[in-house]
């Protein structure tokens, strides 16, 4: 990668992502683009451009503008948003990932978009869940990231697009608060164990997701679009995880750091609904042999991260 443009670039991942970008191949190389301008961050504020990715003339005028040589399609609803207008996410998911693809197709750019632990459904194996394997899942959410793996590897086979991927666990940050997503409360924990001492769980306390720190996250997709192509088989997206986790393992390690702190469960039957149908802890052993996928944090050093920058951040 030398010049990228990016969707969805004050999103979840996108903020954190445009920041290391910009830090490692040069602020006036990489274009970020959303629907909206709003944020603290200098850098990104001087160069983000509007981008609705339904828009693809708009998309088209900013390749051609800025002529880069990759595209990262971040720009998408998560899964409980997902659920509340299903035609709504289905129109930003899908169109936005058809508009994306096509941008790459016809400028002949690597092409690299999240898919998701959402993309496995009731019927896939629960535990250390293969690469390759049952992919039906009955959200909305799901039914976007498995169409958007299959389009990847349609693009990849038909038209010879470098399209890349991986499937996120729940991603922790606290520079960046999710919205929408199942595995939000992984974050919302850290937040009100600073603030207020005491956290309101919408999942079941033994609820076991894969989860994973945002600095792996960003490194992970940067590794990844650096790997020379002959190395990878994989073109919808690779399985990576750090760590699989409970509500109530979070909870006993931040107890270490937070002796008095309290967890009470109001259980959201949407949510919850959605989670009982993802996997409890994935295989990410291709993603290691083909691109040398490795996180660095696990529960432990996630939790003192977290603790710390927030203790500093809230007081
Ligand atoms: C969500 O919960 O929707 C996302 C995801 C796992 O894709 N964090």
């Amino acid at each position: 990668m030398k010049r990228i443009i990016i969707t969805g670039a004050l999103g979840q991942i996108g903020t954190e992502l445009t920041d290391k970008l910009m830090d490692l191949y040069g602020v006036d190389n990489v274009l970020p683009t959303d629907v909206h301008k709003n944020t603290d961050n200098k850098l990104i504020a001087d160069k983000i451009e509007i981008l609705d990715v339904r828009d693809f003339e708009r998309m088209d005028e900013l390749v051609s503008e800025f002529q880069p040589d990759t595209i990262l399609h971040m720009a998408a609803l998560l899964s409980a948003t997902c659920e509340k207008d299903p035609l709504l996410a289905w129109d930003i998911n899908m169109n936005g990932l058809v508009n994306a693809l096509e941008v790459a197709r016809i400028h002949n750019l690597k092409f690299f978009t999240p898919s998701s632990i959402g993309s496995f459904g009731d019927s896939t194996p629960k535990k250390n869940t293969p690469q390759t394997t049952i992919q039906r899942p009955n959200t909305m959410y799901g039914v976007n990231k498995v169409s958007g793996e299959l389009l990847c590897d349609y693009y990849y086979e038909k038209f010879g697009v470098d399209t890349r991927g991986v499937r996120f666990p729940g991603l922790i940050s606290h520079i960046k608060e999710p919205g929408g997503g199942t595995t939000d409360y992984a974050v919302d924990i850290f937040f009100e164990a600073i603030k207020t001492g005491s956290y309101t769980c919408f999942l079941e306390e033994d609820t076991y997701l894969d989860m994973m720190y945002i600095d792996d996250a960003v490194d992970a997709i940067i590794q990844l679009m650096e790997t020379d192509p002959s190395n990878l088989s994989i073109r919808n997206a690779f399985n990576i995880t750090a760590i699989s986790a409970s509500p109530k393992l979070f909870y006993s390690e931040i107890k270490k750091h937070i002796p008095d702190f309290k967890v009470e469960y109001d259980v959201d039957p949407v949510r919850q609904k959605i989670a009982d149908t993802w996997p409890e802890s994935i295989d990410s052993s291709e993603a290691k042999k083909q691109w040398g996928f490795e996180p660095k944090y696990d529960l432990e050093k996630i939790t003192k991260t977290m603790l710390d920058a927030l203790k500093v951040k809230l007081k």
